[in-house]
């Protein structure tokens, strides 16, 4: 007691945390991570604390009066989530008594944890890279069971390896060329043989197919913004009620049901999708549902994806070309796809149906479920997501990297063809290099990892 920290510093400090949700539950849980954990434990939950071992205990205040009783947990350094001693008290799962527990934890000499502090504490001390940090982050946020098993996938080190893969061949490749710098007789020689744009194409490869599985990674994590829109009485919402399997928004036959914007989450095979089913558009003299159109106006132009609704009316009417159904202005038509609903109302479904059978067409009935499976489909396509196979989840952020790290490697191809000075291609590969540890965290600055770990939510 009394001196100080031999590390000093803000990270050596004990933190305390909340681990579990907010609210009334069975269990909730109190950790504690740094050099006083083990102490504070024994402090609150009584000696011995031997570690890795379940132990129930009381949880008692300074002056000995019980708080709650529960699982005391102790992780020895560095065997922990954080790499330093961790202290769970796992106790009943009310929002005071928690209170009161983590209150006499910071009483002990803890202090509040930053939003991901553990989990920043963890990369720190070299348990998890930095996506694999924010896989954590991604695996609690993760909106389908896809984005789950994705978050696992980076979690567990496959987006990760992969980086690193293709790091070790950029470094080799540079210790081969500044080794060859140091021999200025011979560099000309070993630079000339082809090796090394043999070596800079086999990157340059590696990247681009790290990069396309990385996008699907970003949608898997992120998801697809879909509105559907459309004018009154066409089936926008019996179309949302369809894709979700549940009666979610009320319809009628009356033109001019829906005049908020109603809000859905559809895992669509794997693809979060946020849905919005909107008030149908016309001219309205009616201020409430003036105002609903101009809102189906707004989610329309920042959605990804716009299904834009009509139907087959009673009479038949014939089936032309998509541009028969006007965009509404501001709408990028390449977003749109042209949804033709009421299908069953045709004696000759397949007639209209081959008609309408155009990449951005589709003919459906609300009503019956036909071409829907077919509409789901054309929707995962233009969102460009590939179900299945061995996903995991990124961010946009290792998407730029990659970018970095691929148009690095260009210039590195491109000096390698004409035969520039071996120096200039380090210097590329070099660059490589920054951008790819930029992704794991190697290279990364403080303020980026400030702005990732502040995004968790506190006591992950
Ligand atoms: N026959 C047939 N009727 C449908 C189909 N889809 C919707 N309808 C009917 O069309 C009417 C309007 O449906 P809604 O889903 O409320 O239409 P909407 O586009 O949301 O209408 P607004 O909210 O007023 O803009 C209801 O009577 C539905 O039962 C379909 O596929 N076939
Ligand atoms: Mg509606």
């Amino acid at each position: 007691m009394g001196a100080p920290e031999p590390h000093g510093g803000l990270d050596r400090d004990t933190i305390v945390a909340v681990a579990t949700a907010p609210g009334q539950a069975g269990v909730g849980i109190v950790r504690v991570s740094g050099p006083d954990a083990r102490a504070i434990g024994q402090r609150i939950g009584g000696l011995p604390l031997p570690a890795r071992q379940a132990l129930y205990r009381r949880f008692r205040d300074g002056s000995g009066e019980v708080i709650d009783s529960g699982v005391l947990l102790y992780f020895a350094a560095p065997r922990s989530f954080t790499g330093e001693d961790v202290v769970e008290f796992q106790g009943h799962g009310g929002p005071v008594v928690l209170a009161m527990l983590t209150e006499e934890v910071l009483r002990s000499g803890a202090r509040l944890a930053r939003p991901g502090e553990f989990t920043e504490r963890a990369f720190q001390n070299g348990k998890l890279d930095l996506a694999q940090a924010e896989a954590v982050a991604d695996l609690i946020a993760g909106a389908s069971e896809a984005a789950v098993r994705g978050a696992n996938r980076s979690l567990s080190g496959a987006f990760s390896e992969r980086v690193h893969e293709i790091d070790a061949r950029v470094v080799d490749l540079r210790v081969f060329i500044e080794a060859a710098i140091d021999f200025p007789d011979e560099e000309i020689d070993l630079l000339a043989d082809g090796q090394v744009a043999e070596r800079l194409s086999w990157i340059r490869e590696a990247l681009v197919r790290l990069r396309a599985d990385c996008a699907q990674g970003v949608k898997l994590r992120d998801g697809i913004r879909l509105a559907i829109v459309g004018a009154p009485n066409v089936g926008k919402s019996s179309l949302l009620n369809r894709l979700l399997g549940e009666a979610r928004a009320i319809v009628t036959d009356i033109p001019g049901t829906t005049r908020d914007l109603i809000h859905a989450d559809l895992d669509l095979d794997g693809l979060p999708v946020e849905i919005v089913d909107t008030a149908g558009l016309r001219v309205s003299a009616d201020a409430v549902e003036a105002e609903g159109v101009r809102r189906a106006l707004l989610q329309a132009e920042q959605a990804d994806i716009v299904l834009l609704v009509s139907a087959l009316d009673t009479n038949e009417r014939s089936v032309g070309h998509p541009s028969d159904e006007p965009v509404p202005e501001g709408i990028d038509p390449d977003r749109v796809i042209f949804v033709l609903n009421k299908l069953d109302l045709t004696a000759d479904p397949e007639s209209v149906r081959a008609e309408v059978r155009t990449e951005d067409r589709v003919a459906i009935s609300a009503t019956t479920g036909e071409g829907l499976d077919e509409l789901r489909s054309r929707i995962r396509e233009r969102a460009g997501f590939v179900p299945g196979g061995n996903l995991f989840t990124a961010r946009q952020r290792h998407l730029l990297a990659l970018d970095r790290a691929r148009s690095a490697t260009d210039q590195a191809l491109a000096l390698a063809a004409d035969s520039l000075p071996g120096e200039l291609i380090a210097e590329e590969l070099r660059a490589v290099h920054a951008a790819l540890g930029e992704i794991v965290g190697e290279m990364s600055s403080d303020a980026l990892l400030g702005e990732i770990f502040s995004r968790f939510c506190i006591g992950k």
